[in-house]
C-alpha cells in the first residue's frame, strides 16, 4: 500500500513524497527480479533507476563489441519457465543490444515498468532508528521511506578514467566504454586511440579496427584472453537444450565453479572431479587446454582443476596461452609485448574475444607498450608517450570501474547510530554473507562484496541473493519481525572466510580490480568469495535452516 505524506523529517530539506514496503536502488536484472519477486510477496516497493530505462550494465556499455562473456543459454533468467522457454537467443554470446532487448522484454513481460522511477540518481539512504524506517532521496528531489532498502546498484557501474595529466584538454573526439553514445559511432577516416585492454578493451580494438583509418593501442597491461568461439546458436540444438532446462539450470546453480557450465545438450547427472595439473603429463596437459581452447570462452580456466591455486598448474596454462600468441601475432616485438607476463592466469578477470590477437597483424593497428614509454600526458591533438607523440582524431577509453564498492560508496548511506557506511567500510568493505552488513538493518546488498559476485554468472548469483532476500523478509514477516541485521561477530567471522579463501588461491597475486588495486587508495581486500557458487549457495542455505545464524530479528 502506498501511503502519501505519512512522515515529516524537519531537518531535511525534501519532504516525503510516499512510502514503501521496500525501496530498490537499481534497474538491472537485480533490481528487475527483486521487484517481481516483492510484487509476489504482495509488497510495495518503487525502484529507483539513473539511466531512463532498465538494462544496467547493459543499458550502459555500448561501446564496440560489446559482449557477455557468458554463453546466453546459462546468462538468462531461470525464474520463470515460460520465459526461457519463449526468449530466443541468437548467438552463443549475446551482444550487448540483444541483451538490452532482453532486460526491457522482462520489465514489460512482468509488468515491472510502473514502479520503476528513471532518471533518478539515488543520492542518501538514511536509516531512522525511531521509525525503523529508510528514508532515501534522489539528486533530482525524491525522498521516500521503505522498510527496506535493497542495493541492487551493480559490481561495475562507476567507471573510472584515467589520472593522466590533459586528458580534459583533448580537442578531438572522446569517447568512454561504459557511457558510450546511444547513436552509431563511426570511426571512419579517423585516427584512433584506445587507452584500456581489459574486457572492455579486449572486446571493442577488433571492432573499432575494422572502421578505423588507424587505431593506436595504449597498453599498460598485457591481459590473458581465450577465443569465444562465437556462433549463430543452432536452433536445434537450443530445442533439445531447453528441453532440460531445469537440469541445466540446477547444475548452473550447484557446481563448484562460477554458474558458467554444463551446456551440452545432456545436462550433467553428477559433479564433475576436477582434473588435476599432477595427474596429467605435459602431453596430456596441452591436450586438456587444446580441446578447452577450441570449445572457446572461459571455460578455459576451469580446464585444469587446480590452476587457480597451484603456481606450477597455472604457469603452465599460462605457457600454453603465450604460446598461442606468439603463433597467432606475426610480429615477435608485439607477440611478446601482448604476452602477460606479471600475473598468474585467471587471477585477473580473463578476457573472451573475438579475433583479438588477430587484429595485431592489420596494417592499420599499432601497440604501444606502456611498460617501455609511459603516457606522459594528453594534448589537444593526441598523447605524448615517454617515446613520442601519437596525433589522434579520436580517444577511447576503456579503463575499467572502481568495482563492487564504487556504487554503494558513491551514496550517503547512514545505518544505526549515524554510522556512514564509508565509515565501516574504511578498511575495506565488510558484509556478512556479502548480503547484510552490521549497523545497517534491513539494508540488502545484491551481489555485494563477500558473496561470488564478479567470479560467478551473474545471472545466477542475482536470483540467488534475491530468492534469499525474498525468503528473509517472508520468514520476518511470518514471525512478526521488522528488523534484520547482520551479528557483529558473525560478519567478522564470514570476512575472514572469504579472505581465508582466497588466500588459498592464487587471486591474491593479480593486483586487479577484485582487490581494488585499480583505484587509488582503495583498500587492498579481496571482495569476492572464490569458493564456488555451489558451495555459497549451501551455506546460504544453512543459515536458513538454522534459523537464519548471524542474523538478528526484532520486532
Ligand atoms: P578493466 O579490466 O579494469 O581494464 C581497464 C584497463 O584500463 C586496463 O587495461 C588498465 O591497465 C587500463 N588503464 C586504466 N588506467 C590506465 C592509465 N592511466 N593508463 C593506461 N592504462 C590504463 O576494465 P574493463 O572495463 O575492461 O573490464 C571490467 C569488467 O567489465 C570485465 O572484467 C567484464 O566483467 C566487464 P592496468 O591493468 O591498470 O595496467
Amino acid at each position: 500500500m502506498v501511503i502519501v505524506n505519512d512522515l515529516t523529517e524537519p531537518d531535511m530539506p525534501r519532504s516525503i513524497e510516499a512510502s514503501f514496503d521496500a525501496v530498490i536502488v537499481g534497474a538491472g536484472f537485480a533490481g528487475l527480479y527483486m521487484l517481481h519477486r516483492l510484487r509476489g510477496l504482495g509488497l510495495t516497493a518503487r525502484v529507483f533507476e539513473q539511466a531512463s530505462d532498465v538494462g544496467g550494465t547493459w543499458y550502459w556499455n555500448r561501446y564496440p563489441g560489446a559482449r557477455c562473456d557468458a554463453e546466453s543459454l546459462a546468462y538468462s533468467f531461470a525464474f520463470s519457465e515460460d520465459l526461457e522457454q519463449e526468449w530466443e537467443w541468437t548467438e552463443r554470446y549475446s551482444p550487448q543490444a540483444e541483451i538490452l532487448q532482453y532486460a526491457k522484454h522482462v520489465a514489460e513481460r512482468f509488468d515491472l515498468l510502473r514502479d520503476i522511477r528513471f532518471g533518478r540518481r539515488v543520492d542518501a539512504a538514511t536509516w531512522s532508528e525511531s521509525k525503523q524506517r529508510w528514508t532515501i532521496t534522489t539528486e533530482q528531489g525524491d525522498k521516500v521511506t521503505g522498510q527496506y532498502c535493497i542495493m541492487a546498484t551493480g559490481c561495475l557501474s562507476v567507471p573510472q578514467l584515467p589520472a593522466i595529466e590533459g586528458l580534459e584538454s583533448f580537442a578531438g573526439k572522446r569517447y568512454q566504454a561504459s557511457q558510450w553514445p546511444h547513436q552509431a559511432v563511426s570511426f571512419k577516416g579517423q585516427r584512433v586511440g584506445i587507452i584500456g585492454t581489459g574486457s572492455s578493451g579486449i572486446q571493442a580494438i577488433p571492432v573499432i579496427a575494422r572502421d578505423a583509418d588507424h587505431l593506436t593501442v595504449f597498453q599498460r597491461t598485457p591481459n590473458f584472453s581465450v577465443p569465444a568461439k562465437n556462433s549463430l546458436l543452432e536452433q536445434s540444438w537450443v530445442r533439445q537444450f531447453k528441453a532440460n532446462y531445469r537440469a541445466h539450470r540446477n547444475n548452473h546453480r550447484r557446481g563448484l565453479g562460477s554458474g558458467f557450465g554444463d551446456l551440452d545438450i545432456e545436462p550433467l547427472t553428477e559433479v564433475q572431479e576436477p582434473i588435476l595439473m599432477e595427474s596429467l603429463s605435459s602431453e596430456q596437459a596441452n591436450a586438456v587446454l587444446q580441446s578447452a581452447w577450441d570449445r572457446g570462452g572461459a571455460f578455459f580456466m576451469g580446464a585444469i582443476g587446480d590452476a587457480m591455486m597451484n603456481e606450477t598448474a597455472n604457469s603452465f596454462v599460462q605457457k600454453f596461452v603465450h604460446d598461442k600468441i606468439k603463433q597467432v601475432v606475426k610480429d615477435p616485438q608485439t607477440a611478446a609485448a601482448l604476452c602477460p607476463d606479471n600475473h598468474p592466469i585467471g587471477t585477473r578477470r580473463i578476457c573472451v574475444d573475438i579475433d583479438y590477437f588477430e587484429t595485431y597483424n592489420r596494417a592499420n593497428v599499432r601497440l604501444l607498450n606502456l611498460r617501455q614509454s609511459p603516457i606522459e600526458q594528453i594534448t589537444a591533438t593526441g598523447i605524448q608517450t615517454a617515446a613520442e607523440f601519437v596525433e589522434l582524431d579520436t580517444l577511447v577509453l576503456a579503463t575499467g570501474f572502481d568495482a563492487m564498492t564504487g556504487a554503494l560508496l558513491a551514496m550517503d548511506i547512514v545505518g544505526t547510530g549515524g554510522v556512514k557506511l564509508g565509515d565501516a567500510w574504511s578498511e575495506g568493505p565488510k558484509a556478512y554473507l556479502g548480503l547484510s552488513v552490521n549497523g545497517f538493518p534491513n539494508l540488502f546488498t545484491i551481489t555485494g562484496p563477500g558473496s561470488p559476485s564478479v567470479l560467478s554468472n551473474m545471472l545466477v548469483s542475482i536470483e540467488q541473493h534475491v530468492d534469499w532476500i525474498t525468503d528473509c523478509i517472508t520468514y520476518m514477516q511470518d514471525k512478526g519481525f521488522r528488523i534484520c541485521t547482520a551479528d557483529k561477530m558473525a560478519q567478522k567471522q564470514w570476512v575472514g572466510h572469504v579472505n581465508d579463501v582466497a588466500n588459498g588461491t592464487l587471486f591474491p597475486k593479480g593486483g586487479s580490480w577484485y582487490l581494488g588495486a585499480n583505484v587509488k587508495g582503495k583498500p587492498r581486500v579481496f571482495m569476492p568469495y572464490a569458493a564456488g557458487v555451489g558451495p555459497y549457495r549451501e551455506i546460504c542455505d544453512q543459515v536458513v535452516e538454522d534459523g537464519y545464524t548471524g542474523f538478528q530479528f526484532s520486532a
